[in-house]
């Protein structure tokens, strides 16, 4: 089975999560920059925004960088030949099954690699051909699924012959060696990225995730089935009041979105969405990129072979 350093042409085994909003150039150039492969979060966006970022993007970096496309999106299709078009190297995709995409993806020469939070649709995408996938655990911020990292992982390796990433509370080397004793062969980070110096997003935004403990995180949308984590706030609580009343599980998506975009560009404390896993609580500085990646893998062999278990 292929490295992902390899299969990706990177130094680090270290995808950086496609976060809607937030992933954008700045973010996404510094990370592939630093030895790991950054990617825009297409989120809500329409295919000329992503076109554009990807324009701007290759212009920071001579390095590989991929396009997450969130599936619930629906931009998604056009999203799925842009892609193509501007010779994207790598695709993950999130929120859905992206069947209908791979081979148009696989015949570019697209490395694809869908986010799953389920052993049925990680063996469905590798019967569909895709590279590897990215079993993301419900620690995770944003939409998740119902299982925890430490569950899912070991579940999806065992399920399948491609590589596994690891997602979802992972925020320091001591949880990256311990998703690869699970069987994982790299790891997808999102929430200590958006403490970092390069990631655009509002400063209030930065700041809520360097104060948040343990239990600042909430699941929002569940009655709606569609489950995503937030930093608890105002906005958080009356969310989910709101999502008893309102109609269908699109209305509530779009809100979730807008929110998210409050968050992101305004800081509004009260009425913004800030998604954020449960890892927030680890983060307690604004770095630059470089450090945060080179942070996540220093001594970690040592650590491993000090670890006395019997
Ligand atoms: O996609 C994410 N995280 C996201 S997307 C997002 S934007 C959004 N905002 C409001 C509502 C919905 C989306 C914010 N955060 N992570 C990857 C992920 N994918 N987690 C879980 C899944 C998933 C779930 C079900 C993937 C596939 C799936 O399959 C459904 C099917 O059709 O089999």
């Amino acid at each position: 089975m292929k490295n992902i350093t390899e299969l990706l042409s990177i130094k680090y085994p270290l995808i950086q999560g496609g976060m809607a909003n937030v992933s954008r150039h700045e973010l996404v150039a510094a990370v592939s920059n630093a030895g790991g492969l950054g990617l825009i979060g297409a989120g809500g966006n329409d295919s000329e925004w992503v076109r554009n970022e990807i324009r701007q993007c290759k212009k920071l970096t001579d390095k590989p960088f991929g396009v997450n496309i969130m599936l619930m999106s629906p931009h998604a299709c056009d999203i799925a030949k842009v892609v193509t078009e501007e010779k994207v190297k790598v695709v993950t995709t999130g929120a859905g099954n992206p069947g209908q995409f791979i081979k148009e993806w696989k015949e570019a020469g697209i490395v694809v690699i869908p986010v799953v939070s389920s052993v049925a649709l990680a063996k469905r995408m590798e019967r569909s051909g895709v590279d590897a996938v990215i079993a993301e655990g419900m620690e995770a911020g944003g939409h998740i699924g119902e299982t925890t990292t430490m569950a899912l992982i070991p579940q999806i390796v065992d399920a399948v012959n491609i590589p596994v990433i690891a997602a979802g509370g992972i925020a320091d080397k001591r949880q990256v060696l311990a998703t690869f004793a699970l069987g994982a062969k790299g790891v997808q980070v999102g929430t200590v990225f958006l403490a970092s110096e390069e990631c655009p997003i509002h400063i209030n935004y930065k700041n809520m995730i360097i104060e948040a403990k343990d239990i600042s995180t909430m699941i929002t949308g569940r009655e709606k089935n569609a489950p995503v984590r937030v930093l608890k706030n105002k906005m958080a609580r009356e969310y989910v009041n709101l999502s008893k009343s309102v109609e269908n599980r699109e209305e509530l998506e779009k809100m979730t979105l807008g929110s998210h975009r409050i968050a992101v560009f305004e800081g509004d404390l009260e009425r913004g969405s800030f998604m954020a896993g449960q890892v927030a609580g680890m983060v307690k500085e604004i770095k630059p990129v470089k450090q945060i990646i080179e942070e996540l893998f220093m001594g970690i062999n040592e650590y491993k072979n000090n670890l006395e278990i019997l």
